[in-house]
């Protein structure tokens, strides 16, 4: 379908978003409209604010079946020149100043739309690696909906929810889940322009989406209890404490579902509405979803719940490759097997457990995904910065925090906490930033970073 079932029927609830109510026929005028200006282009960028702009802008794109690249409303000059350069968006829809022709989203169009096939690329999205500038994954339409329809399935999730959540539109959580999510199950949206404990609970949904940092704030801003009322409560991008889980538990009455998933997978494995929550447990594959663990050469590991592997995922969700880099694509999809870095046990009823990642310098904060690589290079642009390295360490709030070793004269940690949060995006500024007179290296002179302090 050319909408992808985006746009669907009557029943269907109320979006609003940051504030701003739009109905589903003006949405889909205006998305029309977008289309019918776009088509043909290679792929085409939308600076992904949190406003009803962006979901027109996204839309529109999915249904003249061209790319849409989101991104982040606060990158700075080096991230945005490599999103734009890397993944050649030819138009900017919507507000902006990149340097692109700029497509408005307002306006009708009243021609015929292409009907874009299943695998055409629906969403070309940024993300970190361990090392170098972040990736453009590419997803694919047929990807998204199978993974709405196997989600939606396993929450119970339709026409009936209203969803609330208020998370960022430039990554999976947020867009795929959190908007694309509600208009192809047709629930209500309420997206709360920021992830805030008082706007959760003010907003009265039956779906509540969060990272971990949200929850947890949830519970220690005691808005917890607002939330007795909603029907399921899902936790993912990150690890879910067991004493948030029991937190919020106690204070709402609900034990959270988990999820878990990647960039490159979509959603994967989560717990079920009608089935049990374990705290610290992710649950169980998704329909059409198939996992294994594999341990350093290759070999199978028993799933006995207690062995921990590489957790390796064969799924319809999975993407269509690393933009331009088929070599990377290569090393992490193989056999039809992604190879997620995660870590993971397999218990012997089918409860997959997520216990850590094969590399120290991909960080997780705040449910970001946040390479070290990238923000050693940002700072090492820096003129008074000689050497960095950085490492993710324990953050109470954040999960981890970005904390960076720096070898440099005559700048202080502000400036250079102030220089990435310019140059990339804030939510990758390092939160503490130690000036050491030497980085512990090994013979070869790689830094050994399980040697830092963390
Ligand atoms: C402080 N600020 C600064 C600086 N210092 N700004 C610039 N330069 C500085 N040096 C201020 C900003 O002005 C801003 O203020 C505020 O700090 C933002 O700070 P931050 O600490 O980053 O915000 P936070 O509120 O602490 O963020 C926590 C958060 C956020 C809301 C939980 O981390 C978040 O939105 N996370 C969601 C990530 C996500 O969606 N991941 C999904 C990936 P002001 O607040 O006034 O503007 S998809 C995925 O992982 C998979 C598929 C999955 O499984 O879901
Ligand atoms: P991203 O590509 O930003 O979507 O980040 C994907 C990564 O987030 C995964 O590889 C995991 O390391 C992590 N992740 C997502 N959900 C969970 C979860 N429920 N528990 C633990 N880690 C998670």
């Amino acid at each position: 379908m050319g909408d992808m079932g985006l746009l669907g029927g009557e029943r269907d609830g109320v979006l609003s978003v940051a504030g701003e109510v739009v109905g589903r026929a003006e949405l889909a005028a205006r998305a029309r409209g977008v289309a019918g200006r776009i088509g043909g282009a290679k792929s085409v960028a939308v600076r992904a604010t949190a406003s009803v702009d962006t979901v027109v802008a996204v839309v529109g794109g999915l249904l003249a079946g061209v790319p849409v690249v989101p991104v982040p409303p606060d990158s700075g000059p080096a991230e945005l020149a490599h999103i734009l350069g890397d993944s050649g968006a030819e138009l900017l829809v919507g507000a902006g100043d990149y340097g692109l022709p700029t497509v408005p989203v307002t306006g009708d169009f009243s021609g015929g739309l292409p009907e874009p096939s299943d695998d055409a690329t629906a969403l070309i999205l940024y993300t970190s690696g361990t090392t170098g500038a972040p990736k453009g994954v590419m997803v694919s339409r047929a990807a998204v909906a199978a993974d709405l329809d196997a989600l939606a399935e396993a929450w119970a999730w339709t026409a009936d929810d209203v969803l609330v959540h208020g998370l960022p539109l430039f990554h999976v959580h947020g867009l795929v889940l959190g908007v694309l999510g509600a208009l192809r199950t047709g629930s209500g949206l309420v997206h709360t322009g920021r992830p805030t404990p008082e706007a959760y609970a003010a907003a009265g949904g039956s779906l509540y989406f969060g990272v971990p940092t949200v929850w947890s704030r949830v519970v220690e801003s005691g808005a917890a209890e607002a939330l007795r009322g909603a029907r399921l409560l899902v936790s993912g991008s990150a690890g879910l404490p067991a004493p948030v889980f029991d937190a919020l538990a106690a204070a709402s009455g609900h034990r959270a579902v988990e999820r878990y998933g990647m960039t490159e997978t979509l959603i994967t494995v989560s717990a079920r509405h009608d089935g049990e929550r374990r705290a610290g447990q992710v649950g169980l594959p998704l329909r059409g979803v198939q996992t294994r663990l594999v341990g350093e050469h290759g070999e199978a590991v028993p799933h006995d719940g207690a062995t921990p592997g590489e957790l390796l995922v064969r799924t319809p969700t999975v993407f269509q490759g690393y933009l331009g880099r088929p070599e990377a694509t290569a090393e992490a999809l193989r056999d039809g097997w992604f190879h997620t870095g995660d870590i993971a046990t397999i218990a012997p009823d089918g409860w997959h457990r997520i216990v850590g990642r094969a590399s120290t310098d991909l960080i997780k904060s705040g449910g970001y995904r946040i390479g070290a690589g990238e923000i050693e290079a940002a700072l090492l642009a820096h003129p008074a910065v000689r050497e960095a390295a950085v490492i993710g360490t324990p953050h109470a709030d954040l999960g981890e925090q970005v904390t960076a070793f720096v070898i440099a004269d005559g700048v202080t940690a502000a400036d250079l906490i102030d220089f990435v949060a310019r140059d990339l995006s804030i939510h990758k500024r390092p939160r503490t930033v130690h000036f050491v007179d030497s980085l512990p290296r090994n013979a070869l002179g790689k830094v050994q970073k399980k040697l830092l302090p963390s």
